[in-house]
């Protein structure tokens, strides 16, 4: 508690309260999804934001997906992604022409918080935790040998090396005990199977890339893809200025069971990781609780986020930011 900017899930007016609030108080518009439980029992919450978001099937118009918060300590990346959803609603509210437009022929979706039990016990006992929460050890406490990668453990090239996760409990990118051992994995991969997002924007932090698949693999297949670059841009002229674009095990390194990787050669989703800043320098994942930096955060991301949404009709033919 004591915070400006960042709100817990599980606090009086939190992430979860917030999340509650918006399907509420617009109705026609947003509708929200309990995808499952974690371990400790807290929801994993999507919501649909589009016209008519109650009477139209899930998935019937071409959805975009944007997620955050894989990673606990992340803060930045559940902060602007919050801020995106509002976006889009109050644009909507005020009359805007183009998302109006927008919310007729295009789902938009969100998974504000994907791992909601890590990122509570980076607020309430471990600022700079991680993983989930799976009691690797099974002895009722979670202690720093426990959790799951939850990005790491997706049933794309799961287990593949030992390069790029580990099968150590204790290590930070444990890939877990099985491929989609996770019901934080299980949720999202769901997610992504039933409404096979155009576009995906899984929000991280932190190092200012903007990371693209297949990270199992250097030398990637989609390196050349122009749809990629043409959404990501190019080292001259980023998508999010100050932002590295490239494929993820070139520009940073290899991972398997990765987000990313399973949207891409599951679904064809075009799906990015963004690395959001540190905020200052030397902060790494702890951004400063500063509404300035945090709202210039999300200032810089959205040409790029609405880049996605307004190309998920035609999305062949990209509308760079
Ligand atoms: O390691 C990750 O999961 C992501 N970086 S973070 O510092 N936020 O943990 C990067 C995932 C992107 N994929 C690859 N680098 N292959
Ligand atoms: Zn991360």
């Amino acid at each position: 508690g004591g915070f400006t900017v960042w709100r817990s899930f599980d606090e009086p007016g939190g992430i979860r309260d917030q999340l509650y609030q918006i399907a509420r108080d617009n109705r026609n518009l947003v509708k929200l999804q309990v995808l499952g439980k974690t371990g400790q029992g807290r929801e994993i919450i999507a919501v649909k934001v589009t016209q008519a978001a109650n009477e139209t099937p899930d998935g019937a118009r071409p959805a975009v997906l944007y997620s955050s918060t894989q990673h606990a300590r992340e803060w930045i990346s559940t902060e602007v992604n919050r801020r995106l959803l509002n976006h889009y609603v109050n644009k909507f509210k005020a009359n805007d022409k183009d998302v109006k437009r927008l919310l007729k022929d295009t789902e938009l979706w969100f998974v504000v918080v994907a791992n909601p039990d890590g990122y509570q016990y980076s607020f309430d006992t471990e600022r700079l935790w991680r993983k989930n929460l799976r009691d690797n050890d099974n002895n009722g406490v979670i202690t720093v040998g426990d959790g799951v990668d939850p990005n790491r453990n997706f049933d794309e090239h799961w287990d593949y090396d030992n390069e790029g996760s580990s099968s150590t409990t204790a290590s930070d990118t444990y890939r877990g005990p099985s491929r989609a051992s996770e019901p934080e994995t299980k949720a999202m991969q769901g997610l992504l199977d039933r409404i096979k997002p155009k576009f995906q924007s899984n929000w991280h932090s932190a190092g200012q890339w903007i990371l693209y698949p297949q990270g199992w693999q250097t030398g990637s297949p989609e390196a050349d893809n122009p749809i990629y670059v043409a959404l990501a841009g190019t080292d001259a002229k980023p998508a999010i200025p100050g932002f590295d674009p490239g494929i993820s095990s070139d520009e940073l390194y290899v991972t398997n069971g990765e987000t990313t990787d399973y949207a891409d050669v599951r679904n064809g989703t075009v799906s990015f990781t963004p690395e959001l800043s540190e905020g200052c320098d030397g902060c790494g994942f702890v951004f400063p609780d500063d509404e300035a930096l945090v709202e210039a955060e999300f200032q810089k991301t959205l040409p790029f986020s609405l880049s996605l949404a307004n190309s998920a009709t035609d999305p062949a033919n990209p509308k760079s930011a």
